[in-house]
């Protein structure tokens, strides 16, 4: 048994940068636990051709770790998988690191007020642990009739099984969102026939995607600033887009003819054109860019078949209207359990609920994202409502971290032990969240999406400006929580208050 202060469950963009934080932070008594064998999380898993970042790398990377040698404006995946090794080994991280180690359950033990960790690779137990999981982990099968009996190739796209040679062959791609519009375009080059089936049209906009030159990269070493201000300018210029977002779909106008432009320029059909463009509001789902799909969808290789898929065979897929094609191979790009992750399952809490089974009857929701009633001592990165359909992820786990580091110090200046969210602010702190997305595009557009759970509630997204959320994660408000100190570990209530500190906060935007 392995016993440490902190356990980070993750290798990903969260869990490396809690590990460095905690470093600065001169803490050392920790591990990071992943099922793999290298950093990355979802950008080491996801190596399918085209896998490309659509937040342009300057904004898309840590800002206590910039990288002035992007090649590009939007990376692909290698290069972003490089820059996260890159920082883990600035960082000395590898020996804090425990690869292969698969995470199989989180139960808290009240009386030791620990976390006890079971895993592939022995058993762990940590005082606090750090879930840096992230949504976008646990592939998302389809349930289609049938699909078990395929005698062809089938794989899904965060499982690229790149010893499986499609050149030439017969193949079929389910689903059309931001994965499968990236594969398509890579298919289409070298398969002999490519079916992409279709079940609801998405947003596709140009992407103003470019290497960059050579003066610019020197300006990005050598000026002092100037890749600040290129960040900053990519970000302010994505959070115009949340204010159409949130409050006023209506101002997302624009997106729409450059949407309708984008089909217009890659598609010379009309039925198809008709095909691909969306019933529903710009935004309610995540809006995708490319400037290769539609033209790859024109190509004569390719058919875009929108008639529901009725069943799998041994051989191939045949649709609602009868139609049987047959293939060689079936890409599964269908998505992730984001709301529905196993995850949820695994973590056990002071009741010996799991986090699954809480959810299942309050409906997912945390405290700013990141804690939950009745699970003392645990941080959940890119938790409830801290996602986001336009910008970059690495700014809210950047605004969770000033949240987790800002705990720590008040943590050692108050000896505490334990620390539990109080269930009403919670609850207070939900009712805002809520009430903030009633405007929203995600709400109002017209389309069912993943971003809500099974009550229908949006339970992925931060509603608002991204520098709200940076604003109230900045101080970790003690107010909040029920805490007890080192002396009276075990006591189930409060038992060191804090009475000094900033009161609860509400969500605004
Ligand atoms: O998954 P998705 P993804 N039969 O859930 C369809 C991130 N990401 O892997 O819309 C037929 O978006 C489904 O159809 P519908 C990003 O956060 C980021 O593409 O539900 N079709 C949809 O078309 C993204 O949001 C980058 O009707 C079925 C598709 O499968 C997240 O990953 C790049 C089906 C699933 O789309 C997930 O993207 C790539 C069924 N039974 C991904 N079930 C960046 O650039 C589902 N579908 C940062």
């Amino acid at each position: 048994m392995n016993v440490v202060k902190i356990a980070i469950i993750g290798a990903g963009f969260s869990g490396l940068g809690a590990a460095i934080k905690l470093r600065q932070e001169g803490i050392d008594d920790f591990v990071i636990l992943d099922r793999g064998q290298n950093f990355g999380g979802t950008w080491r898993d996801n190596t399918y051709p085209g896998a490309a970042c659509d937040v342009p790398s300057h904004l898309y990377s840590y800002s206590f770790a910039p990288n002035p040698t992007w090649s590009r404006s939007f990376s692909e995946q290698p290069e972003i998988h490089r820059y996260i090794n890159n920082v883990a080994a600035k960082n000395d991280l590898e020996s804090y690191t425990r690869w292969n180690t698969e995470v199989t359950g989180i139960v808290w033990n009240e009386a030791d007020g620990q976390w006890v960790i079971t895993t592939s690779a022995g058993e762990y137990r940590a005082n606090f642990v750090i879930a840096g999981v992230g949504p976008l982990c646990e592939p998302k099968l389809p349930d289609l009739k049938g699909i078990d009996d395929f005698a062809g190739e089938i794989f899904h796209s965060a499982r690229w099984n790149h010893d499986y040679n499609l050149e030439g062959k017969r193949v079929a791609v389910i689903g059309t969102g931001a994965s499968a519009i990236q594969i398509i375009p890579e298919l289409a080059k070298k398969v002999g026939r490519l079916d992409v089936y279709q079940r609801t049209a998405a947003w596709v906009l140009p992407r103003l995607d470019r290497p960059y030159s050579n003066t610019e990269s020197w300006a990005f070493k050598n000026i002092p600033g100037f890749q600040t201000a290129a960040r900053a300018g990519i970000y302010a210029s994505r959070e115009l887009v949340s204010f159409g977002l949130t409050h006023a779909p209506g101002v997302l106008a624009p997106a729409k003819v450059l949407g309708k432009q984008n089909i217009a320029r890659g598609i010379s059909d009309r039925k198809l054109r008709a095909a691909v463009t969306p019933k529903w509001k710009v935004g309610c789902k995540r809006i995708l860019l490319s400037n290769t799909y539609y033209p790859a969808l024109n190509q004569a290789n390719v058919d875009l078949v929108t008639d529901p898929i009725k069943e799998v065979t041994t051989t191939g897929i045949v649709t609602a209207d009868g139609v049987a094609r047959d293939v060689d191979a079936i890409v599964v790009a269908t998505g992730f359990h984001v709301t529905d992750s196993p995850a949820f399952e695994h973590i056990i809490g002071k009741d010996g609920s799991s986090l699954a089974q809480v959810w299942e009857s309050t409906g997912i929701n945390a405290y700013k994202g990141t804690t939950v009633h009745g699970f003392p001592n645990l941080f959940l990165m890119v938790g409830p409502a801290t996602g986001l359909g336009h910008t970059s992820i690495i700014y809210m786990i950047e605004s969770q971290l000033n949240y987790l580091v800002d705990y720590l110090k008040l943590q050692r200046k108050y000896d505490i032990a334990r620390v539990e969210v109080r269930s009403d602010v919670q609850h207070d702190y939900n009712v805002g969240i809520q009430k903030n997305l009633k405007s929203s595009v995600w709400e109002t557009g017209g389309c069912a999406s993943w971003y809500k759970d099974v009550f229908g509630n949006i339970t992925t997204l931060w509603p608002g400006f991204t520098f709200r959320y940076r604003h109230i994660t900045r101080k970790f408000d003690l107010a909040a929580y029920d805490t007890s100190s080192a002396a009276a570990t075990g006591a189930r209530t409060s038992a060191a208050p804090v009475t000094s500190h900033p009161a609860t906060e509400t969500v605004t935007s």
